[in-house]
């Protein structure tokens, strides 16, 4: 039984436990499905009796919709045995087989946490304390404003580890505004998808849908992964297949063949591209021969897609948040990868890489991933910043982004830097050489989880776990979807569950700051935001079902950079130092960086490691290290880390599917079952992450992107053996 359970003694639908005793008929409730941790995400329709949910259906209208099976799986989750129901305290101490946690008061979990926060200040200094968010976006901003008020800069999260800000990084540097690309447009005759997998990993109709019906209506596809992912078994018209991690290889071949062939936007190019010079005296060596000894993607399919690219205008472009930045050249290969479209003249028009005008600019943020920037008081958190933790050891990266990039903390807390961490859906499993911040995290004087249930690969080494309300139970944060508003309509909390909001609300009033903390009101908090459109939650549960829409700006801009609507300063331009799209940047050439996007080999294979390791591709039915003994459903689809190995290299090694299989690399090893399939090429095997018993960021090096801090989860050596 994990402690803050029931153990499986009180019944799943037991109304008395839920505070209920009489139920008479069903009503309707509204939520959003965190399943994912996408956002914005799928809205949920929810029936209940009394404070029970009973069932769910997809939210009627709702923009992003119908639901997958881990939206169902929701509902199992909720009620769950094992789920968290109050807050526990270590009563062993660290490094016990047993922390000994029992069961403790919000009022003492909250005195216990603001002495160390007020001890700590006092000693150390504020910036000691560590804020943290994992994977789960919600309940980002309330975090930040806590960080805020309480005086850290040191705020940082799963984006800022291992996920979107290191592509988000190359998009600033190299156009100026973030975007992974997106959907196409009515007007868009190619599409390029690189290094994403959007039939798995996106909200299936909303994303891979319109992607199935722009192929229906002509878009030409090419998509670039060494798998034969969903995306490009049911899209691709030309897929290439490259060897992990030598993006900026294969860029650069695609790039040579558009400039040999005088194939690119030549007046865009001359006068919106910093660096045009050297970038084409770049790819020159990048012939279609050579890239395909490094790349393995047969030469003439290069030229086949930048010719496709280039001639069938205008191009769009859908890249993923992670996969070509989990390596040791993630910066580079990701701008590599921007500067095909750029080249084409594809920036910001119509049916091309758009820059959006509208999606609430007045918010500031494009999601809660973010955050509004007033509300986090971004502010104030830029004015600390020369005591962020990763000015020195990632320059680039604390330039460019709020966040701190979390990869070295285990060194800082060795150096004493950090002595206190706060972390909110916090996985200890998302780092790579996992049990080195475990033990990071277990020498602190102070660490605290907020989580649904108890994960003993992290909360065994913090000091005290807090239970977090669930999507049905939360009224913050709202939802909010191109330039629609919802609200929700919550649930009483199971136990002495409480919201994400509401606990950072709650210490930041005991820290003593009551007025900025709304005295601990969510709504109210909500509200404060709401207030930008002349809105509240009232009027977001007077529209329940339809929402708000809150009118645009104006019809969608493009070319922006001619006009000035670009840049918040009205200039002419995009918002890089030159004020064009930078194939040579100057901000990495400040910082002593090459300033092109420059290919680097990425590890050797050897004979005692012959195979490369991509680990995380998505499945439908996981997301990363949740959804394993949370929702039975969904671990019945896959019970155990399955290792997808091509077949020969399998028979190579006589290992037939299921076998048991040590997988190693120079760092570690884990024991797994073999799934061969020919959907990896030869020579690459791929596993999923978040496994407790077979953890493959043991297996990855804490070696890491000199620029963005990324670590190499998609590069390593392996070799696979019988067990
Ligand atoms: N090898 C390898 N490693 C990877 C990746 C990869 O591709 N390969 N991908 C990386 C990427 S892109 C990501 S995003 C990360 C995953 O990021 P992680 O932060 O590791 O994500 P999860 O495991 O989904 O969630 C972390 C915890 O949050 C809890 N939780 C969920 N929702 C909430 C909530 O609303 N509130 C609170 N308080 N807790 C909640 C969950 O129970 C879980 O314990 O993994 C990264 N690691
Ligand atoms: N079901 C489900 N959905 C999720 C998640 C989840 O865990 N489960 N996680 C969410 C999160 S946090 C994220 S970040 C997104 C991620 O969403 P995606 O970025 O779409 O993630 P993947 O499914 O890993 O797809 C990446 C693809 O890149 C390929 N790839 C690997 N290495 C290389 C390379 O060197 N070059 C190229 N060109 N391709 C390469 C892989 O084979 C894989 O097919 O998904 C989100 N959605
Ligand atoms: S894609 Fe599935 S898990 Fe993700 S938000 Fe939508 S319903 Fe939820
Ligand atoms: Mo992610």
């Amino acid at each position: 039984m994990s402690p803050g359970s029931n153990g499986g003694e009180e019944r799943l639908f037991d109304q008395t436990q839920a505070g209920i005793s009489e139920v008479e008929g069903e009503e309707e409730g509204y939520t959003i499905c965190d399943g994912c941790n996408e956002v914005p995400s799928c809205g949920i329709k929810f029936y209940r009796r009394g404070n029970i949910v009973t069932r769910i259906e997809p939210w009627p209208g709702f923009p992003a919709s119908p639901l997958c099976s881990k939206a169902y799986a929701t509902l199992q989750r909720l009620y769950h045995p094992e789920r968290l129901r109050y807050p526990l305290k270590r009563t062993n101490p660290k490094g016990s087989p047993d922390p000994g946690y029992v069961r403790i008061s919000w009022d003492e979990a909250y005195q216990i946490i603001v002495d160390h926060l007020n001890r700590i200040k006092e000693e150390y200094g504020p910036h000691a304390v560590f804020f943290y968010v994992g994977d789960p976006k919600e309940p980002r901003a309330a975090v930040q404003r806590l960080a805020a008020t309480y005086g850290s800069v040191n705020y940082g999260c799963e984006s800022s580890t291992a996920c979107r800000r290191a592509a988000q990084l190359a998009e600033l540097l190299t156009y100026g505004f973030p975007t992974t690309g997106g959907l196409p447009g009515d007007e868009t005759r190619v599409m390029l998808i690189w290094g994403t997998n959007p039939a798995y990993s996106g909200q299936p109709f909303l994303c891979h849908g319109q992607l199935v019906d722009a192929r229906e209506r002509g878009v030409k596809f090419i998509v670039v992964d060494p798998r034969i992912s969903p995306t490009a078994g049911t899209l691709a018209d030309i897929h290439l297949r490259p060897r992990p991690a030598t993006t900026a290889a294969l860029a650069a071949g695609m790039m040579h063949v558009i400039f040999k062939e005088g194939l690119e936007d030549r007046e865009f190019c001359d006068k919106w591209i910093h660096g045009i010079d050297e970038l084409r005296d770049y790819v020159k060596a990048f012939t279609p021969e050579r890239v395909e000894k490094i790349t393995w993607v047969p030469g003439e399919k290069i030229v086949d897609a930048a010719r496709l690219y280039a001639t069938h205008r205008p191009g769009g472009l859908m890249t993923g948040a992670q996969a070509t930045t989990h390596d040791l050249n993630a910066t580079n290969n990701h701008r590599a990868i921007l500067m095909v479209p750029a080249i084409c003249g594809y920036i910001d028009i119509p049916g091309g890489v758009v820059k959006p005008t509208d999606p609430l600019v007045e918010m500031g943020a494009p999601n809660w991933a973010d955050g509004p920037p007033k509300f986090c008081m971004r502010d104030k958190m830029l004015e600390m910043t020369k005591y962020r933790l990763d000015l020195e050891d990632f320059p680039v990266w604390a330039e460019k982004l709020f966040e701190v990039q979390t990869n070295h903390l285990v060194e800082w807390i060795k150096q004493g830097r950090v002595k206190a961490f706060l972390g909110w859906g916090l996985n200890t499993m998302i780092w790579p050489q996992t049990h080195e911040y475990q033990r990071a995290i277990e020498s602190l004087e102070f660490a605290m989880a907020v989580d649904y249930f108890y994960r003993p690969w992290t909360h065994d080494y913090v000091d005290l776990v807090l239970p977090a309300a669930m999507n049905y139970e939360r009224l913050a944060p709202f939802a909010y979807f191109g330039r629609r508003i919802f609200g929700r309509t919550p649930i009483r909390p199971l136990g002495e569950c409480r919201e994400d909001w509401q606990i950072a609300l709650e210490i930041g009033v005991r820290l003593g700051h009551a007025d900025v903390f709304y005295n601990g009101d969510v709504e109210a908090a909500c509200d404060d935001i709401l207030r930008i459109w002349g809105l509240s939650y009232d009027d977001l549960r007077r529209h329940q079902v339809e929402g708000v829409s809150v009118p645009g700006l104006g019809r969608e801009l493009y070319r922006k950079y001619e006009t000035g609507d670009m840049r918040p300063d009205k200039k002419r331009g995009f918002m890089t130092p030159s004020g064009k799209v930078e194939a040579v940047s100057l901000v990495l050439e400040k910082h002593g960086y090459p300033g092109l996007p420059v290919y680097k080999e990425p590890m050797e294979t050897t004979l005692e490691f012959p195979l490369i390791l991509i680990s995380g591709s998505r499945v439908p039915y996981i997301t990363h290290s949740k959804w394993r003994g949370d929702s039975p459903w969904l671990l019945e689809l896959q019970t155990e880390a399955l290792l997808t190995i091509n077949p020969r290299d399998a028979a190579k090694r006589d290992i037939q599917r299921g076998d048991e299989i040590i997988l190693k690399t120079a760092h570690g090893q884990i024991r797994v079952k073999a799934k061969p399939t020919i959907m990896v090429p030869q020579g690459v095997v791929g596993i999923m992450h978040g496994w407790a018993k077979a953890n493959v960021n043991e297996l990855i090096p804490r070696q890491f992107d000199a620029i963005s801090g990324f670590p190499p989860y998609k590069e390593v050596v392996c070799e696979v053996v019988k067990a």
